[in-house]
Order: C-alpha cells, then structure tokens, then sequence
C-alpha cells in the first residue's frame, strides 16, 4: 500500500512509525509512505502557508493555492483516495480501517490552525475522518491513528491471522481478559478454567467474559451482537449465546 501524507510536521507522524511493527512493514516495504512538507510548495518569499479567514475572526486557514500545488502534483501520479483529518469528518471505527486497507493509493492531509481552505475540501477530498470527538491541534495523530490501525490488515504485518480473526469490534464484543505468568502474582491466582487444558471449557469461559464486559460496558455492542447472531441462526451459536446469558450476572 502507497500512502502520501501532507503536513507542516511529518516529524511527528515519523515517530509513530520508527519502531516495531509499523518499521517492519515499513522497512518490507509492505507499507510506502511518502511524507510532503506542504511549506515546501509555498510561493511566498517567507513561505507562509496560511492567512486570517475571510469574514473576520480569530484564527488562520491554510491557503487554498498552497495546498493545490502539493496535491495536483501527487494527483498527477494517479487517482489515489483523500482523506482530509477534521472532528466533521465520519468517527473512524474497525469496519472503515478493514476498507481502507484494501485502497492502493491513499493521501491523507493533515491540517493545522483552523484548518485549510474549504476550496480544497470541495475541489479534492474524498473522505473526511475524525478519530474521535474531540479537538486536537493538528491532523497529525489522526493520521498516524490511522495508518496504525490499517497497517494490521496489510498483509505479512501481522504474524498469523488468528489474530485478526479472534480480535474484538468484527463481533461486536469487547475482548475477554488475558493473563500470563506467573500464575500466582502477590496471591491473585489467574482463573482455574485457563490452566484446565480444557479448551472446550476455556472458550466458553472467554465468551461469557467477553459478553458480560460488553453487557457492562457498551450495550449498544451487546445488542448489535446478540442481533448478529440472531440473524446468523446457527443453532450452535445460538445456544452457546443463551447459555452464556443465563450464566452471565445481570445485575444493572
Ligand atoms: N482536528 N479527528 C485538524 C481534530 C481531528 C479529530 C482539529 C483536525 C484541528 C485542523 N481530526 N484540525 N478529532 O481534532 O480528526
């Protein structure tokens, strides 16, 4: 997958991907990310990059031409899809990332002050993201956000896909929890069922925690599950379902 990012501090999304596995499937080329200096494209002889709104107010845009010049030029090479980062854009979640790994070529623009020129939106984005309802300063997080979470689709990123495959949000529960070694830790045993051997036993053990969890905690994951399996009406499924909810504490 070919990304290109524009933004005033690609410093900054460069250091989410300096190590582990993103600098792996970077370095296996897996993933190519070209950064652009959008400062670089600036005409202007203090190559300023933005300027006051009109109609008055406090804050500065970035300017429409300057970032024209950097996307016509990358445009050029092809009809990649682009992403401008702002709070107005749709809430980025699990089904999108698993979308936008599977699109060759993505630009993703990362603005700053009160962002960029509404032009440009019109003219070129095709896709506007939000990682969440709240205001950053820059695109910059979203973006890295972003490209984290898609790199786990690409494949040869991620070890086995088991993974992917067992991970919470594609059945809309929440993860049950995982313990390790030591099985004793200051006299908190991990759960009996996990060092039974029993995996019949130990799976149905993990679905009654993850069910409860989300019962808990997101019930709008809860019915969206207890819907999907509705609809699957695998008889196994089914069963394995109303045993667990039988089994589950439902106090409120
Ligand atoms: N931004 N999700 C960039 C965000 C944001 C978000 C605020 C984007 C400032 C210029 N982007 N502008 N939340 O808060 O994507």
């Amino acid at each position: 997958m070919k990304i290109d990012v524009l933004s005033l501090f690609p410093e900054m999304i460069k250091a989410s991907m300096s190590e582990s596995i993103l600098k792996r499937a970077i370095d296996q080329n897996i993933l190519n990310i070209t950064f652009h200096q959008i400062r670089d494209y600036s005409e202007d002889k203090h190559k300023k990059v933005d300027d006051t709104t009109y109609g008055g107010g406090s804050g500065l845009v970035m300017r429409a031409d300057v970032l024209d010049k950097a996307l016509s030029t990358i445009v050029n090479y092809g009809e990649p899809h682009i992403i401008y980062f702002s709070p107005r854009g749709n809430k980025l979640a699990q089904k999108r990332v698993e979308e936008l790994a599977k699109i060759d070529h993505i630009v993703m623009i990362c603005g700053h002050y009160e962002g960029i020129d509404q032009r440009i939106i019109d003219r070129y984005v095709d896709e506007e993201l939000s990682i969440g309802d709240y205001v950053l300063t820059g695109g910059e997080l979203p973006c890295a956000v972003t490209i984290d979470a898609i790199s786990r689709y690409l494949d040869g990123v991620l070890g086995t896909s088991a993974s992917l495959e067992e991970e919470s949000f594609t059945d809309n529960l929440l993860e049950y929890p995982h313990y390790t070694k030591p099985s004793d830790y200051k006299g908190d045993k991990v759960p009996d069922v996990l060092l039974s051997g029993n995996h019949q036993n130990i799976e149905k053990w993990r679905y009654k925690e993850s069910l409860s969890l989300t019962y808990q905690r997101r019930k709008d994951l809860f019915y969206k599950h207890v819907l999907d399996v509705l609809q699957r009406g695998d008889k196994k499924e089914l069963k394995g379902l109303s045993e667990a909810v039988i089994e589950m504490e439902l106090e409120e």
